[in-house]
């Protein structure tokens, strides 16, 4: 899957960057005697969480490095490390491939539909939507309306409806007329709402018995905002479902980015995209070099020689 366009990584989280360039300064100055008690404290701010702070900044002081710069390039790799080292592209190869996407109210399930439909019709994989939000009238309309922006048709079931049939519907139709990938936006959840949780289950279960091998991905969409309250809704939502992979909304204005970190590594999941924006074209696949070097910038010359 292609960038939709140039230059959206350098609109994640800015005010992180802002937190994580303000203790540590030029590239050739040595490190302060409070340096890695400075690193930790910037770790828990920009949402590790206190353990995973606490470990990452032990392991580049392990790793010895003598000026900012060294620790820098030690504290990108130790972040790198912590995360999944699993394939982090979408596995949409089969046609029609399903594509899930779960989440709680508000963390930019529809809004990423409607962005990966826009990026998937470009390279050419003829994406359906599928609006399985059927316990709002609203929820059905919101997936129109980003299925008409991204150009690609719609498939909504009716408002009340049971999700799984439309599902099994859509999907049957996306067979029968060729459409590449699947794209079903799902009704929000909590991830205390067992019962609903376990029709969301359902919704997977069904799609098996329209198309073979699906759900091909069961994304889980996390507000960026919501920092380490993701980590529990993220283990709710991977015990009943299966989670294949992570997608990480609203990183444009959040300085809580980190707690992506101690997502994947609790879960073992990589995030795959990130958005960046409300913007149609504003969604991006996930690179964990750029993302640990965006939460720890390069650090700028040494002016004082
Ligand atoms: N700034 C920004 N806003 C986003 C992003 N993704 C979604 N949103 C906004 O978040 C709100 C909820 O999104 P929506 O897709 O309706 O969430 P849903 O309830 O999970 O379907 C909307 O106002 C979106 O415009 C993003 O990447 N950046
Ligand atoms: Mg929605």
């Amino acid at each position: 899957m292609s960038e939709s366009r140039p230059g959206l990584w350098d609109r994640v989280a800015s005010r992180t960057r802002t937190l994580f360039t303000e203790g540590l300064r030029a590239a050739g100055t040595p490190l302060n005697p409070g340096f890695y008690e400075e690193l930790e404290e910037l770790l828990v701010a920009g949402d590790l969480g206190p353990g995973l702070a606490a470990q990452v900044a032990a392991a580049v002081r392990a790793r010895h490095p003598r000026t900012m710069e060294t620790a820098r390039d030690a504290l990108v790799a130790e972040l790198t490390a912590a995360m999944s080292s699993k394939p982090r592209g979408l596995f949409i190869d089969a046609r029609p491939s399903c594509v899930l996407l779960y989440g709680i109210n508000g963390s930019g399930k529809t809004t990423t539909a409607g962005k990966l439909a826009f990026l998937l019709r470009r390279d050419g994989f003829n994406p359906l939507l599928v609006a399985a939000d059927t316990y709002r009238a609203a929820g059905i309309e919101q997936a129109q309306v980003w299925a008409e922006r991204a150009e690609v048709p719609c498939f909504a079931g009716r408002p009340g409806g049971d999700p799984a049939a439309v599902v099994f519907d859509g999907l049957r139709m996306a067979a029968s007329r060729g459409h590449g990938v699947v794209l079903v936006d799902t009704a929000g959840r909590l991830q205390t709402q067992k019962n609903l949780i376990n029709e969301l289950a359902k919704v997977g279960r069904v799609a098996a018995k329209a198309v073979p091998g699906a759900p091909h991905e069961s994304l889980l969409v996390l507000d960026g905002n919501l920092g380490q309250s993701n980590l529990g809704q993220a283990r709710g939502f991977n015990e009943a479902l299966e989670i294949s992979g992570l997608v990480l909304t609203k990183m444009d204005g959040t300085a809580r980015g980190g707690a992506v970190v101690a997502v994947e590594k609790d879960l073992g999941v990589p995030t795959k995209l990130i958005g960046v924006g409300e913007g149609i074209d504003e969604l991006a696949p996930f690179d964990v070099t750029r993302f640990a070097a965006s939460l720890f910038p390069p650090l700028a010359a040494s002016t004082t020689g």
